[in-house]
């Protein structure tokens, strides 16, 4: 599975993560690395998530930057050529996703500069990063989720300000119109990210139309289809210093039908 790892910059951390933090990053850049199928909907990120549950490392990726993911996925990128000594990762520290929450982050190429992180109960810690950039457009998981944590702001523990970030149209589809997500979530009558069944049956549509009959409608592909358009964007994203190439080991993806 070839991913591309979206670098978003950490802006702004909680209270506990700086605390945790402290005296660790030694001048360091952290970005959170989000693995995404999706390159061309980069556009239409309004937040990203990770899992509450799941302990995440930040890693030096040279003495300049230093990435937040699994451990796992840390490992294999150092096999794959990403930190400066290939084979070795160097664990700066631990970070649990509830302390992650919170912080503002850059998300390249999206219509929204700047976004927050927000928990998400699917989050699988064995797939990609362990972190996941939202594109509520056009991924039925991440609308799904976004409602939950509107609706439920206090449950989710979240300051509502940071959910507050609406879909916008990326790409348009003969049979979903400009925004796939919330068409599938209503036509599956999908309550909640709890609906895992038929968020996974939403999902393979959504990809497939998106794929084989979307149209770009913004970005510097506007008018190309997606077909064509998601390859550029994604060499244009990792020529501007913005994503790498991230790949899953064959054999070892846990897929979420498995
Ligand atoms: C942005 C995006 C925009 C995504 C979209 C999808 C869609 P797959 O096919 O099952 O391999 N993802 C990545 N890592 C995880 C994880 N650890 N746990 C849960 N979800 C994860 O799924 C790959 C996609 O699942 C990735 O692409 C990521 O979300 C998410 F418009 O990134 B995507 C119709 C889907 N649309």
């Amino acid at each position: 599975q070839e991913y591309t790892a979206i670098k978003m910059e950490v802006v702004e951390w909680s209270d506990a993560a700086k605390a945790q933090l402290e005296g660790k990053l030694v001048g360091r850049k952290v970005y959170l690395v989000a693995a995404t199928l999706r390159p061309e909907t980069m556009y239409g990120q309004t937040n990203c998530f990770v899992g509450t549950a799941i302990k995440y490392g930040v890693f030096a990726a040279n003495d300049k930057d230093a990435y937040v993911c699994t451990p796992r996925a840390a490992r294999n990128m150092a096999f794959q050529g990403v930190f400066d000594v290939r084979g070795q990762t160097n664990q700066l520290a631990e970070l649990e996703g509830t302390v992650i929450v919170g912080a503002k982050i850059k998300a390249p190429f999206s219509h929204y500069p700047e976004v927050y992180v927000l928990p998400m109960d699917n989050v699988l810690p064995t797939k990609g990063t362990g972190v996941v950039t939202s594109v509520p457009s056009d991924s039925p998981d991440d609308y799904a989720t976004l409602m939950d944590l509107r609706k439920k702001a206090e449950y989710y523990k979240i300051d509502p300000s940071w959910a507050a970030f609406d879909p916008i149209p990326v790409l348009s589809t003969p049979a979903y119109g400009e925004m796939s997500a919330p068409v599938l979530v209503k036509k599956f009558k999908i309550a909640s990210q709890k609906d895992v069944k038929q968020l996974a049956d939403a999902k393979e549509l959504a990809y497939k139309e998106g794929f084989y009959n979307g149209t770009m409608l913004v970005g510097e592909y506007k008018g190309q289809p997606v077909q064509e358009a998601k390859n550029k964007v994604r060499a244009s994203m990792i020529e501007q210093g913005l994503a790498f190439a991230y790949a899953e080991p064959e054999g070892l993806v846990i897929s979420r039908s498995a």
